[in-house]
C-alpha cells in the first residue's frame, strides 16, 4: 500500500518527504552540487543492499526476481544519482532485484541494444531472474506506484517524461525503461545486436506492449548532451522495416561478446564488455 493514490501535478515530492536531498527532484541544483558524491550518500543510506547491489524483502518472498540492466559508458554522475534514488525506491516496492551496469568497452559506436542482450545473458548466469527491466541510466520514476515489475505483456514504463512535458511524443515510443518477463524476452529473441549509434533499436522492439498509466509513469530525465560515440544513425530507420525477417537470427541467438571485467561494487555489479564495432 502506497501512501499516495493519484499524483496531482506538483505534489510528487510529498511521498519523498523523509528522503533528504531528493525531495522534489529539482535535478539541476542537485546535479550541480559537487559537495558530496551521491554514491557515498547512497551507500550510507542503503545498508540492507548486499554487496554487488542485490536486495530482497525481509518479511516475504517476492514473486518476481528482477534484473535491472543499465547500458552504460562514461555516465558516472548519472549512475551515482540513479543508484541514490533507485535503491530506496526498489526496496520500498519490496523488490527482489539486482542491478547490472553493462559497460561498453572501447571507443566504437555505442550499441545500447546489444548491451541489453549482454545484460540479460550475464544476469541469468548470476541468479534465477524471471523479470528483466532495461533502463537508461538517466531516467528516474517519480511515482512509487510505477511498479518495477513485469506484466503479462512487455511493458513500456517511461512514456510520461518531464522532457516531453509528460506527454508521449509519438505513439510507438518504446525507449527509456522497458520490462520483459524472461519468457517474453526469449520469445522476441531480445533486442537486435545491429543498431550502432543512437536511435531505432527501441522502435524495432516495439511489439505488443503494455503501458503503465500516464499518471504513474511520470519520470524525470537527467539533462545531458548527446554523447560522443552515440551519434544518431539514420541507417537504423531503414533496418526497422526489415525487423521481421531478421528477428530470429539477430538478437540473443546471435549474441557474441567478450567480458573484459566483472566487478562487484557496493550497490551494483559492473560488467565491462567488448561488443565489437559496426561492420
Ligand atoms: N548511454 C551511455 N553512454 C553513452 C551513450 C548512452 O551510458 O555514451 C546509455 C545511458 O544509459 C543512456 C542510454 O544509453 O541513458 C540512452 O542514451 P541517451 O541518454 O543518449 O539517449 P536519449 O534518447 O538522449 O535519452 C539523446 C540525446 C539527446 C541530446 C539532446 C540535447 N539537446
Ligand atoms: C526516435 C528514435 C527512437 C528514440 C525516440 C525518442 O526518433 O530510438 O526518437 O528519443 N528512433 C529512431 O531514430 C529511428 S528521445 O527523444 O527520447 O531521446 O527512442
Amino acid at each position: 500500500k502506497f501512501n499516495i493514490s493519484l499524483i496531482p501535478s506538483d505534489s510528487y515530492c510529498i511521498m519523498f518527504k523523509s528522503w533528504p536531498c531528493f525531495q522534489c527532484f529539482t535535478d539541476l541544483p542537485l546535479l550541480k552540487n559537487k559537495v558530496l558524491d551521491p554514491i557515498e550518500e547512497a551507500i550510507f543510506q542503503n545498508p540492507d543492499v548486499s554487496f554487488g547491489g542485490h536486495s530482497k524483502p525481509k518479511n516475504c518472498t517476492a514473486l518476481q526476481r528482477i534484473a535491472i540492466i543499465i547500458p552504460f559508458r562514461n555516465r558516472e554522475t548519472h549512475l551515482h544519482y540513479w543508484l541514490f534514488y533507485m535503491h530506496p525506491f526498489l526496496q520500498k516496492q519490496q523488490g527482489d532485484y539486482g542491478i547490472y551496469v553493462i559497460e561498453q568497452h572501447g571507443e566504437s559506436k555505442f550499441n545500447r541494444a546489444k548491451l541489453m542482450n549482454v545484460g540479460y545473458a550475464e544476469a541469468v548466469k548470476d541468479y534465477d531472474y524471471n523479470c528483466f527491466i532495461f533502463s537508461d541510466v538517466d531516467i528516474i520514476p517519480l511515482d512509487l506506484q510505477n511498479l518495477y515489475r513485469c506484466s503479462k505483456k512487455p511493458k513500456h514504463m517511461a512514456h510520461s517524461l518531464d522532457k516531453f512535458n509528460f506527454r508521449l511524443p509519438y505513439k510507438n515510443l518504446f525507449g527509456g525503461i522497458v520490462a520483459f518477463t524472461k519468457e517474453h524476452y526469449l520469445k522476441v529473441n531480445g533486442f537486435s545486436n545491429t543498431f550502432w549509434g543512437w536511435g531505432g533499436e527501441d522502435d524495432e522492439l516495439f511489439q505488443s506492449i503494455e503501458r503503465a498509466s500516464s499518471n504513474i509513469s511520470r519520470a524525470r530525465v537527467f539533462k545531458h548532451k548527446r554523447d560522443r560515440g552515440n551519434e544518431r544513425n539514420l541507417q537504423n530507420v531503414h533496418m526497422i522495416y526489415k525487423a521481421k525477417s531478421r528477428m530470429n537470427d539477430d538478437g540473443l541467438s546471435s549474441l557474441k561478446y567478450t567480458v573484459i571485467s566483472f566487478t562487484k561494487h557496493r550497490l551494483y555489479k559492473k560488467i565491462t564488455v567488448d561488443i565489437g564495432s559496426p561492420p
